[in-house]
Formats: C-alpha cells, structure tokens, sequence
C-alpha cells in the first residue's frame, strides 16, 4: 500500500524538480546539474516527506488555555506561525475551536466563526481536517452541564448539536472524533463526570456515532483517549467496547491514541502492537495529539541529551504509526512550544513540541521529517 502511494508522490516530486533547479541556477554546489527527485529542498517539509496518502498533522493554537495568556489569538494573528502551519501539514485539527463550549456557546446560539475559518484555511492549503470532538466530559459550556433538562430534552440538545455541526462541515471533515475520553485510568465508564452517560446511559455513545454518521455519511468515526497508546486496562475497555459496537453495526472507524508522552516515562513501547489489534477488528487507528513533555532544568532550556530523547520518542511514535496499514494520520499537540498547552497545566515541565517559540527547529522535528522520508522510500 505504501509503495504504491510512493510511486504517485515520486512522479511528482520529479516535476517538481525542474523548477526548483533553474530557480537557483548558480546559487549552491549542485548548479548547472539536474536535482536528484529527494533533494532537501522537495523534501524541507514534513508533509512532503510522508508517504503519498499518509496525513501529518498539528493543532490549531487557538481557545482553551490560549484565551488566558497575554498574545492574542494565534491562528488569526500569527502571520509566521500561519505561515508554518500551512506548509509543514497536511492536516488540521481545531485545538478547542469545536468544542462544544466555543461552538455552542448558549443554547440557541452557535458560533463558527472560528471553525469555519479553519476549515477554509485546510481548504486552501491542502489540507485535511480532524473534527474534535462531540461527546465528551469536558470544556461544555454551562447552560449544558448546569441546566436543568430532562432526559429527553438532553438527547434532543445532543443530536441537534450532531446534525448541526456536523452537517454544517459535511464532506469537508476526513475524521471526527465523536467520543472523546469516556473511559478513565482503570477502563470504567465515566459515568458520573460525562453529562451524557450519567444522564442518558452508555447507549447513548453508539447513537452519537449513528448521527454523526447520517449527517456526514463520509466522515471516519473516531474514538480518541490519552494513556491508552500502551495495552492496559483503558486500551482493554476500548478494544472490547469497539467490538461490542461493531457486532451491532454501530459505524465505529477508528481508534486514536491522543499521546500527550512525558520523558518521565518511559516510552510505551507496545504501542504499534495495540495500533495493530484495533487494526484487525478492520479499523483505522490515529496518533492524534502527540506531545513530549520534560523536566526543565533551571535555564529553561533543554539539554542535548533531553532533546535527543525527546527526538527519539517522537520518531518511535511515528515509526509505530507508519508500520500498520491503516494508521494514516499522525497528529502533534502543536508544532511550537509558543503556544503550547504544557507550561500552563504542568509546573517546572514544557519544551513538549517540535519548534523552540522562535520557531526554531529541534532534533524532534528532524526526527520526523526524516522517519518520514525513510517510509516514502520504503
Ligand atoms: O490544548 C487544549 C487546551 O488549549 C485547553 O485549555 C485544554 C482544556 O481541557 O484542552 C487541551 O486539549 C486537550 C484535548 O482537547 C483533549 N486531549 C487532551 C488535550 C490536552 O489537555
């Protein structure tokens, strides 16, 4: 599969060439002679260096922790950082701009400014789009969570909610992540901190995915957690509850490790072996927000050696992606440490992405771009 998706990209980095050469004809060392179709130039960025229809992703910094800090919004007012975003990816993924809470901010009121203005900007760029997320315990806004609704009133809220927004993107999402985080550590339910399962009960998952479905017959269904990129107790409750739903015929499309990684730890080396067991239930699988925090030293800036590991962890969780089949869209928390969300929810830790906030690369993005590049010429 991969080889095949080489063949296409190769023919046109070959076109792409030509150009590249005659543009600096008496510039560098290879002036005058043809540029070898992987010169670093095709190759600079990272979703030119992935394999032909294998998606690399970031965040899009905006809402959430960002609305605390003392810059305005990224997305709309970072010219460099837009400028970044646009070239090193091949897909988006809204930070907090679809959360209910910024989405839906009173009951009969959406907002989608702010998603709509991605969605354009992946349209234009080339990109895709990862939709996050619909039923989840977490950034709903409070008419939600401290309203007073009946059972029945709350099924109706969520299905509108579904069909409107989901409706609204139709075609133009590649994957949704409909659920997002409803099991905890041990693998039970959140039954009591997610609104809808405490109210409404567990079926109420399978009916989300059933209306995202009939609203966007196209999309990839997602279920999307942290701390399960091992096999454990969380992971477990997923592989059996995905099974359970795709006996009933539930559409279930994916399964997606978020990967918020810490070099406290070590890395969870069996993580291609669980992508590959949700692979042969016939689903795709997705790292879709991977991030590796550290311990700063009193400097503030990272050492070799942590920046080595931390290079080492991005290019493993990579490596486990592109070995399984239907891994095809690996997503990083953010490509900058300038609006990353860790320095704000983890004290003393930060460093978590793969440009300084100059927007300087580090070993971890060479780490990419490189294991990128070494698949395409798999
Ligand atoms: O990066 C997001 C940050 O801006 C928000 O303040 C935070 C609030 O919960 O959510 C962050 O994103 C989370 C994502 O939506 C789900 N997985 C964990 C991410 C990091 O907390």
């Amino acid at each position: 599969m991969r080889s095949l998706r080489f063949a296409t990209a190769a023919v046109a980095a070959v076109a792409l060439s030509v150009p590249l050469v005659a543009g600096t004809a008496t510039a560098g060392p290879s002036a005058g002679r043809q540029a070898a179709p992987h010169s670093e130039a095709r190759f600079d960025r990272l979703r030119s260096a992935a394999p032909e229809g294998f998606y690399v992703g970031t965040a899009v910094a905006g809402g959430g922790h960002h609305l605390e800090q003392d810059y305005p919004d990224p997305f709309t007012s970072d010219k460099e950082y837009r400028k970044i975003l646009g070239r090193q990816f091949s897909s988006v993924s809204p930070e907090n701009q679809m959360k209910w809470e910024f989405l839906h901010p009173e009951r009969d009121r959406y907002d989608f400014k702010a998603a709509d203005a991605i969605v354009a900007f992946a349209e234009r760029h080339g990109q895709v789009v990862r939709g996050h997320t619909l039923l989840w315990h977490s950034q709903n806004p409070a008419w939600l969570e401290q309203g007073d609704f009946s059972k029945e009133e709350l099924r109706a809220i969520l299905r509108e909610h579904i069909t409107t927004v989901v409706g609204r993107y139709a075609g133009r999402i590649q994957q949704w992540d409909v659920a997002n985080e409803i099991f905890d550590d041990r693998g039970t339910l959140r039954t009591q901190d997610n609104i809808w399962i405490r109210e409404l009960g567990p079926g109420i998952v399978a009916d989300a995915f059933r209306w995202v479905h009939e609203a966007d017959p196209k999309a990839k269904l997602f279920f999307n957690d942290y701390g399960v990129e091992s096999v454990n107790a969380k992971s477990n409750a997923y592989y059996a509850l995905t099974q359970d739903l795709l006996a009933q015929g539930v559409p279930v499309h994916g399964f997606s490790v978020q990967a918020h990684l810490s070099t406290r730890y070590g890395f969870p080396g069996d993580l291609e072996q669980n992508l590959r067991r949700f692979d042969a239930l016939g689903l795709e699988t997705a790292v879709t927000e991977l991030d590796v925090r550290m311990d700063l030293p009193e400097s503030g800036v990272p050492t070799d050696a942590q920046q080595k590991q931390q290079a080492d962890y991005y290019r493993r969780a990579l490596s486990a992606c592109l070995a399984v089949e239907g891994c095809n869209s690996f997503t990083i928390w953010g490509f900058t440490d300038k609006y990353s969300w860790v320095p704000v929810f983890f004290q003393g830790e930060g460093s978590a992405t793969v440009m300084t906030e100059e927007f300087d690369r580090k070993p971890a993005f060479y780490a990419l771009r490189s294991t990128l590049k070494a698949a395409r010429e798999d």
